[in-house]
């Protein structure tokens, strides 16, 4: 039995979750987890929101209202989108919370008192129109590395590099527009170039990271590790714990980080279980591929130097576009959970978001493949042979699971295809190859509809009974591996499944590897996916483009009648609704 920390990266109380999020991180953390809770693991799941930094801040500046007002907002919005998902969390806390403060502030404290951490003043850029200091999201510019045009002052998106002041270009205050100046200011800064050898063992010798990500990280450690700045000129963050560093708060990626362990600490305080029994046995990260660097870097630097073990894993879901460009919550391209989830059901979601490529894939939604999978794979295949298989029991076997007996050659070679399916299913989860998980599962239920018509059971109870019955009753053995099976991808629907066949699931993996008994009654079929038409998939590209105009309109009117104000407001798709009235509609 294994003892899981997993984490799933925390998100920005900024703003709502949108598909993207869930598809790279959240999806794969709660399929994993379930997984492993049913075949016995422990498992702790923690998650929080991320709360400080620059994106709540400028945030909070566009709206006029203090970050902790934006965070809350946003920390409730997240959660309910999280949990319409059935992402299930153990613990799910704030980087706000006093807890969280203090188990930040002694890490920082606990590396500082190792000399780890060391004062330096250094050029800062400092606006003077707006009196203050740019730290990370308050200032653009060009990257130094691939000259992106969009690079913000801590990051790069296009070249996934963390940056610093002078890596970047042509910086602009992202306020006002203008250009900075350079200021100096006092830094605390981590010895992180002493840790080169810890990283690059962390990297070469752990056999469990994926090629991708240590090819990623070999690059950058190729470059040499330098010191990394800690500390920023701000208010809004957990203060620096140290005389003389009034005015200065803790980087938020430093804190972000430890806030895996304060979630589980938490955790800790209401179960009475210890987190770190979970920590030394096996921690997987679950993140986007933006941020691998923090994980892959800089985390495990800073576990060494607090004398943590290092991750075991870190699992990287790479990109989500949307039909075919990439997202972008500004320019309003983009499907936010909850507006999904008022047209349709979250484990439809769920299943696309995981079979639509290998989580190390970039991958696209849209519409249309949305539609066509729903119809081709989980009606025609899915839904249909459950249907076929019920609906058979109920009416030529009293809804009773009929007897097996003189099995045919085929017969046998379906029973072993039904008896195998739930380790191969269980392999693919356990080495994150979940679509492929979903892949085994399809083949064999394709295989069941072609066993199903081959044995033709209509025809067959009239003219050999109990042919009729050992088909029967190997369809609903496969029903009964699909119920439990399909819990860590669709609980829902596996619910369902579960109900119709009549059983009490306690949530065990092996559940699905005995056979259901002679004489079991199910209950009544009923539909279990309804297929999608063209009509509903066209009023969702249109609600995506309405969206995108509207944002575009208000980019231009901001554009026309700027005075320097920010005159940005939230949008939401009631306010679309209502600016853009449908067709034959006033
Ligand atoms: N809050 C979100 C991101 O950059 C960031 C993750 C923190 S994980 C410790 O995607
Ligand atoms: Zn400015």
């Amino acid at each position: 039995m294994t003892k899981f920390f997993i984490s799933a990266a925390l998100p920005y109380a900024n703003g709502p979750c949108h598909l993207g999020h869930l598809r790279s991180t959240y999806l794969p953390a709660d399929t994993f987890s379930r997984f492993n809770r049913m075949v016995g693991n422990n498992v702790l799941l923690v998650c929080a929101t991320d709360e400080h930094g620059t994106p709540i801040a400028v945030k909070a500046d566009k709206e006029g209202k203090k970050p902790i007002g934006i965070a809350t907002r946003y920390y409730r919005k997240i959660v309910e989108d999280l949990e319409s998902c059935d992402i299930e969390f153990d613990n799910f806390s704030r980087t706000t919370s006093k807890k969280h403060y203090k188990i930040a502030q002694n890490f920082f404290l606990n590396m500082y008192n190792k000399g780890l951490i060391y004062e330096k003043e250094i050029k800062q850029l400092y606006c003077e129109y707006c009196v203050k200091f740019l730290p990370d999201r308050y200032v653009g510019g060009i990257c130094r590395f691939c000259n992106s045009p969009n690079a913000r002052g801590d990051h790069c998106e296009v070249c996934g590099r963390h940056l610093e002041l002078d890596d970047l270009i042509e910086p602009k205050c992202l306020t006002c527009g203008k250009t900075p100046v350079i200021r100096k200011s006092k830094h605390y800064f981590f010895r992180l170039s002493k840790f080169q050898k810890e990283v690059e063992n962390f990297v070469y010798n752990n056999h469990t990271l994926s090629n991708n990500l240590r090819n990623y990280l070999k690059n950058w450690l190729k470059e040499g590790l330098k010191d990394w700045i800690l500390s920023r000129d701000m208010d809004w963050g957990i203060p620096i714990p140290l005389k003389g560093a009034e005015g200065k708060v803790i980087y938020v990626w430093v804190e972000a980080l430890i806030a895996y362990i304060s979630s589980a600490s938490q955790w800790s305080d209401e179960t009475g279980i210890s987190w770190k029994d979970y920590w030394n046995d096996t921690v997987i990260h679950f993140i986007g591929k933006d941020i691998i660097y923090h994980h892959g870097i800089f985390w495990p630097a800073m576990l060494d130097s607090y004398g943590c073990k290092n991750p075991d894993n870190i699992v990287v879901g790479e990109y989500l576009s949307l039909e075919g460009r990439k997202m972008s919550t500004s320019k309003g391209w983009v499907i936010w959970v909850k507006d999904f989830l008022e047209s349709f059901d979250s484990d439809l979601l769920r299943y696309y978001l995981t079979i639509s490529a290998p989580l190390n894939k970039d991958t696209d939604f849209s519409w249309d493949d949305f539609g066509r999978r729903v119809n081709d794979e989980l009606a025609d295949v899915l839904g249909n042979f459950l249907h076929r298989t019920f609906t058979f029991t109920n009416k030529f076997f009293d809804s009773k699971i009929p007897p097996l007996s003189n099995l045919s050659e085929e017969d046998i070679k379906f029973k072993s295809l039904i008896e195998d399916l739930p380790d191969e299913i269980a392999n693919a989860i356990s080495n994150f190859k979940f679509r492929d998980g979903l892949i085994h599962m399809f083949k064999i239920v394709k295989e069941g509809n072609r066993y199903f018509d081959y044995q033709k059971p209509w025809q067959a109870i009239k003219e050999d009974k109990q042919k009729a019955a050992n088909c029967i009753n190997l369809c609903n053995q496969l029903s009964k591996v699909l119920a439990i099976t399909l819990k860590p991808y669709l609980p829902n629907r596996a619910k369902d499944i579960l109900n119709i066949l009549d059983i009490k699931s306690n949530n065990n993996w092996d559940e699905s590897k005995i056979f259901l008994t002679e004489n079991h009654e199910i209950k009544k079929a009923k539909p279990l996916f309804r297929k999608i038409d063209s009509e509903e998939l066209e009023r969702e590209k249109e609600k995506l483009e309405q969206t995108e105009t509207y944002i575009e309109n208000l980019d231009k009117k901001k554009f026309y009648d700027n005075k320097g104000q920010n005159n940005t407001k939230e949008v939401s798709k009631k306010n679309i609704k209502d600016k853009n009235p449908k067709k034959g509609e006033k």
